[in-house]
């Protein structure tokens, strides 16, 4: 038995007795294809080997009692009081059972313990995979017969109504549908996926990170979006048929942003470009050449950070030096942005140096280590 599969039930039953479920589901990351789930593009996560895991057990009565170990937090509510708290950490289950709800699933009280080794904030997307973790035990619990697409769905709408981000569906998907060794290649207008194989002999995959997390990041996320809408709006005057900007051509970008509202002009530019230049990556990948995807990584960090401005100085000074080190094949920020991780490929070798001399610079500059953490590739959510 794991040793977080016994942590999280420990402190079960220390509070509430045997757990009816035990369940763990991942942290991702994301290769390339930054911003663009929302915009019905692609995207490249998978899920890691670090987790969040949840017991849960049924109650006999309508109340809600939960337990954040890593926290000492405890937070009770009631099923006929399901709204979003102040307190961010219970909004993930909170919103899970309202969707539930929502969905026609009469639920009956219940008591959940969480733990976990992502790193909060980090951009592992640690939110995500509380949600999937709590839709997933509930489905084991009650046999709701949910399939996991359905489950991904309602985790990103509890995101949406309780957490306040209008999130696209990548986290949730890759938490959900993670495979040891595979990045899912998924579209997110069709929902179709292709697995993969993502070839780690010789490379490592390292974050790291800032240690920043700003304040304003959700509202800031929500206002990146509004700009993408604004832009197919404008772009819809001449051309009816796009749809999203994943119909957009750069061509048409020029056409109906150039000279317009600075702001979404670079927001559709970057987009537009990224949503092409995760095609290329993968044609990289597929052919092993991971030299040339790592170089794609880069012109990610330069679009995010420039045109899309979700980047931060402490991001963009791991960038750079990232791009310094002779060991390291590709880097750029990860995931919503403002803060948390950036995304290293580094060849196997050279990761002591790598990560000695990012971290000494990073730390002349900011006065501050940068936390890292070497990940693998791992499965999806799944029951314990
Ligand atoms: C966050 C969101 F939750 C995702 O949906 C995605 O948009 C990502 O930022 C940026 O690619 O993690």
């Amino acid at each position: 038995m794991s040793l977080m599969k016994e942590r999280v039930a420990e402190l079960f039953r220390a509070q509430f007795g045997e757990p009816a479920v035990i369940v763990r589901s991942p942290g991702r990351i994301n290769l390339i294809g930054e911003h663009t789930d929302y915009n019905l593009g692609f995207v490249l996560p998978a899920a890691v080997d670090k987790a969040i895991y949840i017991a849960i057990g049924p109650r006999n009565d309508e109340a809600i009692h939960l337990y954040a170990g890593d926290l000492e937090e405890s937070f009770t509510s009631s099923l006929h009081d399901l709204k979003p708290t102040a307190k961010q950490w219970p909004n993930y289950l909170l919103g899970v059972a309202d969707q539930l709800e929502k969905n026609g699933h009469r639920l009956a009280g219940f008591n959940a313990v969480v733990i976990g080794d992502v790193p909060l904030g980090a951009g592992l997307s640690s939110s995500a995979a509380v949600e999937c973790a709590t839709i997933f035990a509930m489905n084991e619990m009650w046999s709701l017969k949910l399939d996991r697409l359905s489950m991904v769905k309602m985790a990103q709408k509890a995101e949406h109504e309780f957490a306040g981000v209008k999130c696209g569906i990548m986290d949730q998907f890759a938490s959900m549908f993670g495979q040891t060794g595979k990045v899912i290649q998924l579209d997110c207008r069709s929902l179709e996926y292709t697995y993969i194989p993502f070839n780690m002999e010789g490379i490592r995959i390292i974050l790291f990170d800032t240690g920043v997390k700003h304040s304003l990041a959700s509202s800031a996320y929500n206002k990146r979006r509004e700009e993408c809408e604004a832009g197919v709006a404008l772009i819809q005057q001449k051309f009816p048929e796009v749809k999203s900007l994943r119909d957009a051509s750069i061509e048409m970008v020029e056409t109906c942003l150039a000279g317009k509202e600075v702001a979404v002009y670079h927001r559709c530019k970057y987009m537009v470009e990224e949503i092409d230049r995760l095609q290329k990556a993968c044609t990289r990948l597929e052919q092993g050449d991971m030299a040339g995807f790592g170089e794609y990584m880069f012109e990610t960090h330069e679009g995010l950070s420039k045109l899309y401005e979700v980047s931060c100085k402490e991001l963009d000074v791991l960038a750079s030096l990232a791009r310094d080190c002779k060991g390291v094949l590709g880097a750029r920020m990860m995931g919503g942005g403002f803060g948390g991780c950036t995304i290293n490929l580094v060849k196997e070798d050279q990761v002591d140096e790598t990560i000695a001399f990012i971290a000494e610079q990073y730390a002349k500059i900011f006065e501050k280590w940068p936390q890292h953490y070497i990940v693998a590739i791992d499965n999806g959510t799944s029951l314990l």
